[in-house]
């Protein structure tokens, strides 16, 4: 008795219940997106980042950990209004005789709502998204430190560009790899940092999984650029993600993030003639890589191993 009353009033008023849900998912949408910022930290640490590997250790990868958890946030609450609708439709007006229900149709109201609403949260991601963007390409015209990153097959050179870190011989300090050495570049914590990648052969691309970013080093004349900030002090790994040849996989190189006050010291160190180990041993830092380590290159051993 109750049911079929309630079946009666819905017939009378098409549409009506879903257009107030709709309207009240799309209301705590744009709540949760403008709500966002603080939150978003805490949230990914309790879903595990919705996937997301990890937050990273710059300010740009905690913008794009948060676009992530955000979209996840805004894609389940859209998905969750959706089943909503879907299991009380087919719940509320489930078959319950042989009459035809009644048919309706041109519901105005509820055609603008399902035009208006995907247009409203297309246009929020679009809006995070593209600030996002920006701010991780962001290159200051003032940087702290400059890198040149220089990628050939299979290895990586790092030359420091600033004025104050030449050596006696008037060259930047820098530091070259080769199959038994993986070259550790030496970064300074909380100052801006810009990379200049340039490859002497083929497409590398410079990828530290921990900046959460990778960004493609071209031969010729296009020279790439890309700033970070690291905010954390540590050892990461460095990789070539662009399939560049026989030994692509083992071009590994290790970013050492350290104090300012380490960096000015190994710098100083380098312009005084020490090698790379030489100097991070001088400000008791391990002297070789320690997240990765040269692969062997007798082919001999390889395939007997
Ligand atoms: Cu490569």
């Amino acid at each position: 008795m109750f049911a079929r009353g309630a079946g009666a009033r819905a017939r009378n008023r098409p549409g009506l219940s879903g257009a107030r849900i709709a309207g009240l998912g799309g209301t705590a949408l744009v709540a949760m997106l403008a709500l966002s910022g603080c939150s978003m930290e805490s949230v990914g640490r309790t879903f595990r980042g919705f996937g997301w590997p990890e937050r990273g250790i710059t300010p740009q990868s905690h913008k794009m950990y948060d676009l992530w958890v955000g979209s996840v946030i805004a894609a389940l609450i859209v998905g969750v209004v959706v089943w909503g609708l879907i299991f009380w439709c087919v719940v509320r007006y489930r078959k319950r005789g042989e009459e035809l229900p009644l048919q309706t149709r041109f519901n105005l109201p509820i055609e603008i709502l399902y035009t208006v609403l995907p247009f409203l949260i297309i246009a929020v991601l679009f809006y995070y998204t593209a600030t996002t963007q920006t701010y991780v390409n962001k290159v200051s015209a003032d940087p702290d430190v400059k890198v040149e990153v220089v990628a050939f097959k299979w290895n990586w050179q790092f030359r420091y560009l600033d004025d104050n870190a030449k050596g006696s011989d008037g060259q930047p300090v820098s530091t070259s790899g080769a199959s038994d050495y993986i070259p550790v570049l030496v970064v300074p914590t909380n100052r801006k940092i810009l990379f200049y990648e340039t490859s002497k052969d083929v497409i590398h691309s410079f990828w530290v999984p921990d900046l959460l970013f990778k960004r493609d080093v071209f031969p010729g004349n296009i020279e790439n650029k890309f700033q970070v900030t690291v905010d954390k002090e540590g050892a990461y790994v460095g990789r070539c993600a662009e399939f560049c040849g026989a030994y692509h996989s083992m071009m590994n190189f290790e970013v050492r993030a350290v104090s300012p006050e380490d960096y000015q010291r190994y710098i100083a160190a380098r312009k005084q003639g020490l090698s790379t180990p030489q100097a991070l041993k001088s400000i008791g830092l391990p002297e070789f890589a320690v997240r990765t380590h040269p692969f062997d290159t007798d082919p001999t051993k390889r395939s007997a191993s």
